[in-house]
């Protein structure tokens, strides 16, 4: 990575009045979160994530996919955000305005001081019931409690496995991770807000991702076709190469706190 491109792009973020910090999988990789395209660990090895995330793998095995954002969702507990999350969370806080869009179900960015960030495709923290939608609330018990007072709620084993997951109070239905699968549309109005931010913004900075699930990977080609910038954090290259007026080859946490401090 040339210091001319760090140069730039620090300048270009420098003058920038409306900023959107536009991220994927790869931002929490230094976390120890793998993304989805590196081979899930254990018994999920065995697994493609594309059609574990889907409305009928739920349909099929409720238990194996309940299982598997348990486990997901105790693996983001049990880490921190790095010092890319937190290099982001120092941009949006200089800036006179800007947006943090993720794809990611994770918690990260809201725990490195982000505000509010948009999440494109849900979290993992908002399971909901799979028929009448109502949310439950996640415990540390990996078991929603609607209403059950914490110390009824069964300790759920939350290992690499299956894990039975519970029912609405209801309505009976079985709770629901609260992510959108492939094949289910984007929350209407995360997609508006994200879309009108990069619509307007000056400096779009994409960070670790691979720009291939739609249509969020829409976002920074809107800040393309509209006239403003685009910075992508990347090691590897992507479809956004073609856009990005400033490629940083690099891992998130090497490169986005240099660009900081410049
Ligand atoms: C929709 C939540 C329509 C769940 C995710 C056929 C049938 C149905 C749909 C389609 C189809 N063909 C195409 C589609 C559309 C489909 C799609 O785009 N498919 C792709 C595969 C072609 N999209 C959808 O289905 C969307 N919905 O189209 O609905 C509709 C409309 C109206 C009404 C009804 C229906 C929904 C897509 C959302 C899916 N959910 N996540 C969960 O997490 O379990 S997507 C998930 O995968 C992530 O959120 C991310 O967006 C995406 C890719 O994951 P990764 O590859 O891991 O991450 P990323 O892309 O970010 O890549 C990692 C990058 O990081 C790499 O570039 C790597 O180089 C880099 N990196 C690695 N380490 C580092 C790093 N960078 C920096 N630092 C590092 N250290
Ligand atoms: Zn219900």
């Amino acid at each position: 990575m040339r210091d001319t491109d760090l140069r730039e792009a620090a300048s270009l973020i420098d003058r920038a009045e409306r900023i959107v910090i536009f991220t994927g999988a790869g931002v929490s990789a230094e976390s120890g979160i793998p993304t989805f395209r590196d081979a899930l660990s254990g018994l999920w090895e065995q697994f493609d994530p594309r059609r574990l995330a889907t409305p009928e793998a739920f349909g099929d095995d409720p238990a194996l996919v309940w299982g598997w954002y348990e486990w997901r969702r105790a693996a983001v507990e049990r880490v921190e955000p790095n010092a890319g999350h937190r290099a982001l969370a120092a941009i949006e806080q200089r800036a006179a305005e800007c947006v943090v869009v993720t794809q990611n179900v994770d918690d990260l960015h809201e725990r490195a001081g982000s505000h509010e960030p948009i999440h494109l495709h849900g979290s993992l923290f908002a399971p909901r019931c799979s028929a009448c939608g109502r949310p439950a609330a996640a415990t540390e018990a990996g078991v929603p409690n609607t209403e059950v007072p914490k110390a009824e709620v069964p300790k759920a084993e939350v290992s690499e496995g299956r894990v039975t997951p519970p029912q609405c109070d209801r309505c009976g239905a079985p709770i629901r991770p609260g992510v959108v699968w492939f094949g289910e549309a984007l929350p209407a109005d995360a997609f508006e807000a994200a879309v009108a931010a990069a619509a307007n913004c000056d400096v779009l900075i994409t960070v670790g991702t691979s720009g291939v699930v739609f249509p969020a990977a829409e976002i920074p080609q809107v800040t393309a076709r509209m006239g403003g910038t685009v910075i992508q954090v990347n090691p590897g290259p992507t479809p956004l190469d073609a856009v990005a007026r400033v490629n940083l080859r690099g891992t998130a946490a090497e490169v986005l706190p240099v660009l900081v401090s410049m």
